[in-house]
């Protein structure tokens, strides 16, 4: 996979992407990223990129035509837009699946009150947001939305990469985790984790999952994939509750 991010801040983006995970898989080049500083595609003398809105208003546009001319010099045929935006629709694990698949992705981060709209209709196949909140800026969500994607690229987790994936892939809440030492601050690792027993400890982690999710995050389970045991936990959780 290729990504392009244009920017007006591409240290922040290499600084975030360089690090850990996805700096390793960049450095066994299982990806590629290059990142396009929107500034030096500025025609004015200044290297201004900005300019006051039409209507007015406070606050800066971002103008079309640097914006335009980053992207015709990373354009491929087979990219595909992504204009990060809280406009866009909400991200998440199907679509960070989905974009693991494409070839060539090409990510637009918006600065000041946002972009002149005739560049996004030009260029922009499809709007993502991180989420419901105010932003300075598209970037730290565009790194979010890489590292979701990079991590499912074959090779970029290591080894056991595909047993990792499936943990998360059914839409539940991850059960605790304790390491040594078994007792904590007073606080015993549960016994059942303990006993070597492998259905038990399976059954427990299952349980704790399907709690975790009922109690923190029930519209999940919409979408959880759940077997009959799972259901007839559940509806013990829901006649507690009660
Ligand atoms: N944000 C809201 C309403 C109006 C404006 C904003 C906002 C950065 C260029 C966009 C924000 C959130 C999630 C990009 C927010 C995201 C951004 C994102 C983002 C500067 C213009 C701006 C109602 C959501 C609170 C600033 C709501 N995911 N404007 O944040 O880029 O990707």
């Amino acid at each position: 996979m290729r990504i392009d991010i244009l920017t007006l801040f591409p240290e922040m983006v290499r600084a975030v992407l360089g690090e850990s995970i996805t700096g390793r898989a960049l450095k066994n080049s299982l990806y590629e990223l290059n990142t396009v500083n929107i500034r030096d595609f500025t025609a004015d003398k200044h290297r201004r990129v900005d300019d006051s809105p039409y209507g007015g208003g406070s606050g800066m546009v971002m103008e079309a035509q640097p914006i335009y001319d980053a992207y015709v010099s990373v354009y491929s045929p087979d990219a595909k837009v992504i204009y990060l935006s809280p406009q866009g629709r909400p991200f998440c694990q199907q679509k960070a699946r989905t974009l693991s698949e494409e070839k060539h992705l090409i990510l637009l981060c918006g600065h000041y009150e946002g972009v002149d709209e005739r560049v996004l209709e030009e260029i922009v196949d499809e709007e993502i947001s991180l989420g419901d909140f105010v932003l300075t800026g598209g970037e730290i969500a565009a790194c979010a939305v890489c590292d979701a994607v990079l991590r499912l690229i074959p090779g970029v987790l290591g080894n056991n990469a595909s047993s990792f994936e499936e943990s998360f892939e059914d839409n539940l809440l991850e059960y605790p985790q304790y390491t040594r030492p078994e007792e904590v601050l007073g606080r015993r690792v549960p016994e059942v984790l303990l006993s070597g027993h492998h259905k038990n400890i399976e059954r427990f982690r299952r349980e704790k999952s399907l709690e975790r999710t009922f109690y923190k995050r029930p519209d999940l389970l919409e979408k959880a994939d759940l077997t009959r045991t799972d259901l007839a936990f559940l509806e013990t959780l829901k006649k507690n509750t009660k």
